[in-house]
């Protein structure tokens, strides 16, 4: 593709989260998370030994950090509040914890960066998840109690809020491919953790909708949900079967959020599909208002891979859970090795084209969006700068195609680079490392710019992807 620009007041930021930057684990009286209790109890599953206690010391550096993202361009940063770290064990605010992140808030602010405020990235309670995480309604309205606390606290600061990132990935990890705490197998018990995030997300909307009502949330505050939504591909010549797992991975991926941000209900097709297979959802009189509650003011689009489905194999897996669609094995997928993950930068226009043709009202950005890459120290040049060209060109594809979905009518307003700063992530811990800043772990979490962030640097600038 030629030289093409991003219009003027498209807006360029980083996507972060608190688990996998703030470290300070026991500090500020910060409760146990999922996270902490699998760190503690089997730290071999992270790499290197390396668990949740690490973040990429944020805590103490985020002045640093905050210039560090204003001096590459940056108008804007995302993270997460921890749920563990706002609230004590009685569901009450812990003003250590709130202290923390008015400091933190006001920080950013002082250096021209708009904060973006996420509620939840993973980080369940572990004392809640033992009373049954999102599969009990207790859960449920203690994380709307959470939320509403948090508008309140941070209500006149904070201009954008996101219930969730990426909901349908404890589903997945957690409890349909067992690769997170608590390793489960179970695709029922899956669709009714997703039901229960759908339900915690629209009495989250319906709190923040109040308080902003009565003022105690700006009037110019926007509320969103944030998902890795994943544009779904069959093989050239489909069955009528194929078409149908589309669907249905579509129905429970991607439409499952997307009706429910915009329509207030979820998809019907997906859920009579679901029921017919046996798999009902705890539905309780008055969910359907509930649901009805959880429209957004605009949407952010994690984007690192696509969905490549067909048929389902058999019917049933070795675990009793029924098959729905099937992986395939696209011949000229181009593989991000370290991560797994297909590279296909035209999957972005592809969502934003479906967007503007099934959701056209809403607003979104992208809000995360970057590569991973193992053993990157192999990049270093003499001067000890890692040549990182292969993220250059990942990112440079992925905006040329994002700014012609924008001049097709796609109503994408900015875009996040995941990481920014190298990070923790999960149980790959620092395996992988997204950033175009460097953190060496053997010099104290000390910052060194990768060649990427004088090509983003460049961008952010001109908003031409040279
Ligand atoms: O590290 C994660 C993040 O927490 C959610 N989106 C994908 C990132 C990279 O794997």
């Amino acid at each position: 593709m030629s030289i093409c620009t991003l219009p003027e007041g498209f807006f360029f930021g980083a996507a972060m989260s608190g688990p996998q930057t703030e470290g300070a684990w026991q500090r500020y009286g910060k409760l146990e998370s999922l996270w902490d209790t699998w760190s503690n109890e089997r730290i071999e599953d992270f790499h290197n030994r390396v668990g949740s206690y690490a973040g990429n010391d944020f805590t103490n550096r985020y002045k640093e950090d905050f210039e560090l993202l204003r001096s590459l361009g940056l108008a804007s940063w995302r993270t997460s509040i921890q749920w563990t770290r706002l609230l004590d064990a009685n569901g009450k605010l812990n003003p250590e914890g709130s202290e923390y992140y008015h400091r933190l808030f006001a920080s950013a602010e002082a250096v021209g960066l708009e904060t973006f405020v996420n509620l939840y990235h993973f980080d369940m309670p572990t004392y809640l998840f033992r009373r049954g995480g999102w599969e009990s309604r207790e859960v449920i309205e203690a994380y709307a109690t959470y939320a509403r606390i948090a508008f309140r606290e941070f209500g006149q600061e904070i201009k954008y809020w996101f219930t969730f990132n990426e909901p349908i990935v404890e589903p997945q990890q957690r409890y349909t491919d067992a690769v997170w705490y608590p390793f489960h197998h179970d695709f029922a018990q899956a669709r009714t953790v997703q039901y229960g995030i759908s339900i915690a997300h629209s009495l989250a909307v319906a709190e923040f909708r109040e308080l902003q009502g009565t003022g105690q949330v700006r009037a110019d505050a926007k509320i969103g949900l944030i998902n890795c939504f994943t544009p779904p591909y069959t093989k050239e010549d489909p069955s009528e079967a194929d078409l149908l797992a589309v669907r249905m991975a579509d129905g429970i991926d991607n439409r499952w959020w997307l009706d429910l941000v915009t329509k207030g209900s979820l998809p019907e097709e997906t859920i009579g599909a679901l029921s017919s297979r046996g798999i009902n959802l705890p539905v309780r009189a008055g969910d359907e208002q509930i649901l009805a509650q959880g429209t957004v003011d605009w949407l952010g689009f994690n984007y690192y891979r696509p969905e490549r489905i067909q048929a389902p194999e058999r019917d049933v897996d070795e675990y009793g859970n029924p098959v729905f669609a099937s992986e395939y094995a696209w011949p000229d997928a181009v593989m991000n090795e370290s991560r797994g993950w297909e590279i296909y930068p035209k999957g972005i226009y592809d969502f934003g084209m479906t967007m503007a043709r099934d959701y056209p009202d809403l607003e979104w950005f992208v809000s995360e969006n970057g590569i991973g890459i193992q053993g990157e120290g192999a990049f270093r040049d003499a001067s000890g700068t890692i040549q990182d060209d292969y993220r250059i060109d990942f990112v440079r594809q992925h905006l040329s195609w994002i700014a012609r979905a924008i001049e097709e009518g796609a109503k994408c307003r900015g875009y996040h680079y995941w990481g920014v700063i190298d990070c923790w992530s999960w149980n790959n811990a620092y395996k992988n490392r997204y950033g175009l800043v460097e953190v060496n772990l053997d010099n104290g979490y000390s910052r060194h710019l990768k060649k990427s962030a004088g090509w983003f640097k460049r961008v952010t600038a001109t908003h031409a992807i040279e």
